[in-house]
């Protein structure tokens, strides 16, 4: 019996340890210190912790802070030190409201670790701070800091609907059990709060734009609650997609007409009882007038009347509206990349103050590469968020690595020119560049309810990288990088060094085998993913000869004065210096320039040989990343090791079918064979065009 007992308790414990490494506990692993020197010296300095307030008073937030310090130090170091709640008046300035201030003292009886804040949010993400320094095993020297959001507002936004199923999410479901809340709360919740919170992300949007007004009832309010009550003790407040057309679908009315006093009304009554159920109700994110969702046009009022609509209903409660800026319509004869800038500069200045206006990072679609919205330079008198895509629609979804802080900071560092050098975009979404108010940066979601919360397990950097970039957009991608794989899989060097190249290299690669130099929107139909530089949709602006303008003569978009003249929507600085394809950079050629086959390149090459040189140098990126990752054998757990193993494999085959698809099909065009190095395609054309993918995850159109 005794022995049966302990084959069982065996068997029990076995899986329980190999679930430990299947991604569940994402960067928050507090895995013990496995240098004896090193725990020593952590737990001699860290036998006193003081959380510090103004008013010294507990909260549920202080108690999240106590129960996060409590666990991850019993973890990591097998210590209990005392952590203890005092009022301390004083706390740097540069902490702000929401930022903290470690400090290390000698005190009697040892020395002691304070984490002060001027609210009790600072304190816990101070604690998240100190919890992932002893995750990267840095030395208690390198504690004190002070460290401040330079964005006021960081949001994730869930394109999920209420059946479960996320739009462009490749991770399962949603996390959100719409059918069991608000009675039964998953344990599953709070993680993902914690998650939240110990990167500093402070809002959630938990609908799909594409919005069902079913949200805004009272049933549903009821569940949204619950979730915000769950989500509270991590300081992240709950927003809703709006969907415009509400008053009438839920409200019985006739009309959304923003001017109509019956509406106004409605919506004021609905805001009034969702600060009842949610007294810390963010406020909405809204799309409307783009692909088919209600707006204010129908009523031919103006971007700018139906966001001041919700506005004013919503600023009695502090609320906010995030009002969308990716607006386009397919019987606009403007190039679709010159639309929104059309519409809304028209607008400028008559948004309430708590409008913002959130503009997609490119003027397209998230592209796996795009120039920085022009947007962002261009209104002044204007609230102005980014919305970044952390799910990978353009870039693999969760069945490839791409690393995406690179593609971010890149367009965060972009110079606007708005108000002369260094009016970078993060610059204009952080509010520096206009009067202090809300600042807004989004992140539509990666997750779903995949045990490892991503799918691939290391999408998980994205999320993590558009957390941290959201505190502190000057951190650089390769800390950000090295953080994540540290924390993610141990402080062994010999893992996060190679891992950290990987994530570095890997959005680069995915440009390259599927839409080098500047080209776009040349993805298949609906779901998007792999290659589809033939897709002709039932319009045009769907449709990639828009955007790739492949004939004779040539490749790429004509935007200068000769075509749709989109690089006026620019400073001068920049349209002179895209403009020219001398000074153009080789990244956004062809986004900006149509160009003979023979053009030549800085390489020294001609268009035709760069643009398959480039196919090719993605797919032999792919083999690196491969290469790297086989290495890593017996050094990462094998859970995880074999996932990455079999999804690089077929990224592999996914890149070449990439490369193949799109030089066969651009060839028609060149008529020039492949250049020397370039390998020849599996298959013809044909092949590629007769391919159907069913059931792509994420794709709405497919169920
Ligand atoms: C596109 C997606 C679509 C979204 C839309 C949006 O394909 O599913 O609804 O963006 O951002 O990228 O509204």
């Amino acid at each position: 019996m005794k022995c049966f007992l302990l084959v069982l308790a065996c068997a029990l414990a076995a899986p329980l340890a190999v679930r430990g490494e299947d991604g569940y506990r994402l960067w928050l692993r507090y895995e013990p210190v496995a240098s004896p020197d090193l725990r020593r010296h952590y737990v001699e300095g860290l036998t006193r912790i003081v959380l510090a307030t103004p008013t010294g008073a507990e909260s549920p937030v202080l108690a999240a802070a106590r129960m996060e310090l409590r666990e991850g130090l019993d973890r990591m170091l097998g210590a209990n030190p005392t952590v203890r709640v005092e009022a301390r008046a004083e706390v740097d300035p540069a902490a702000g409201s929401d930022g903290y201030q470690v400090t290390v003292t000698k005190g009697e009886g040892g020395p002691v670790v304070t984490i002060a804040a001027a609210r009790d949010i600072g304190v816990l993400y101070g604690a998240f701070a100190l919890l992932r320094h002893l995750q990267m095993n840095l030395p208690l020297s390198g504690l004190a800091t002070v460290s401040a959001p330079r964005i006021s507002q960081r949001i994730m936004n869930h394109w999920d609907n209420l059946n479960r199923f996320v739009e462009r999410g490749y991770a399962g479901f949603s996390l959100w059990d719409w059918y069991q809340l608000p009675e039964v709360r998953d344990r599953r919740y709070r993680d993902y709060a914690r998650a939240l919170a110990s990167l500093g992300l402070n809002g959630t949007v938990l609908n799909n734009v594409n919005a069902n007004a079913l949200i805004l009832t009272p049933d549903y309010l009821k569940k949204v609650a619950a979730l915000a009550d769950e989500f509270r003790p991590y300081g992240i407040r709950v927003y809703l997609s709006a969907r415009f057309s509400a008053p009438i679908e839920i409200g019985g009315l006739k009309t959304a007409d923003p001017q109509d006093p019956a509406v106004i009304a409605w919506w004021r009554a609905k805001v009034e009882e969702i600060y009842t159920l949610i007294p810390d109700f963010g406020g909405f994110l809204v799309k409307a007038n783009s692909e088919g969702q209600p707006g204010p046009h129908e009523y031919g009022r103006t971007h700018a009347d139906g966001a001041n609509l919700f506005a004013d209903a919503l600023a009695p409660h502090g609320g906010l509206v995030l009002w969308r800026a990716f607006v386009y319509a397919a019987d606009n004869s403007l190039d679709r990349v010159r639309q929104a800038y059309r519409q809304f500069t028209a607008l400028d200045g008559q948004f309430r103050d708590n409008v913002l206006l959130q503009i997609k990072n490119g003027p397209l679609d998230f592209m796996p590469r795009e120039p920085f919205h022009p947007l962002f330079g261009a209104m002044p008198r204007t609230r102005l968020a980014i919305e970044l895509q952390i799910t990978q629609e353009y870039l693999g979804g969760a069945t490839h690595l791409a690393y995406l802080a690179p593609m971010w900071k890149e367009v965060l560092d972009s110079d606007t020119f708005a108000k002369g050098p260094n009016s970078t975009v993060a610059r204009v979404v952080d509010g520096r560049l206009r009067p202090p108010g809300p600042s807004v940066i989004s992140g539509v979601a990666n997750t779903g309810n995949e045990r490892n919360w991503t799918g691939h397990p290391l999408a998980a950097a994205n999320w993590y990288a558009f957390g941290r970039l959201a505190w502190d957009h000057q951190l650089t991608s390769q800390q950000i990088a090295e953080e994540w794989a540290r924390m993610t899989f141990g402080a062994n060097p010999r893992v996060s060094v190679p891992i950290t190249r990987m994530l570095l290299g890997s959005r680069e690669i995915v440009v390259n085998y599927s839409m080098p130099l500047g080209l776009h929107h040349i993805m298949a139909e609906g779901h998007h993913f792999g290659p589809g530089p033939w897709v002709v949709a039932g319009r045009p602006d769907w449709s990639s000869n828009y955007y790739h303008q492949a004939d004779e003569r040539g490749l790429g978009a004509a935007r200068g004065p000769a075509g749709s003249n989109a690089l006026a929507d620019y400073a001068p600085e920049l349209a002179a210096r895209w403009g020219n394809p001398a000074t153009c950079p080789d990244e956004l050629l062809l986004w900006f320039h149509h160009l003979p086959w023979d053009h030549r390149m800085r390489s020294g090459r001609i268009l035709w040989d760069e643009l398959a040189v480039r196919y090719q140098q993605g797919v032999e990126g792919v083999r690196g990343l491969q290469q790297d990752w086989d290495a890593l054998l017996g050094l990462v757990d094998d859970e995880r090791f074999q996932r990455v193993k079999s999804l690089l494999r077929r990224q592999e085959s996914d890149a070449r079918d990439w490369r193949d698809a799109c030089l066969l099909y651009f060839q028609q065009y060149s008529h020039r064979p492949l250049p020397e190095g370039v390998e020849s395609p599996a298959h013809d054309l044909a092949t590629y065009q007769a391919r159907k993918l069913r059931y792509a995850p994420g794709h709405p159109g497919d169920y």
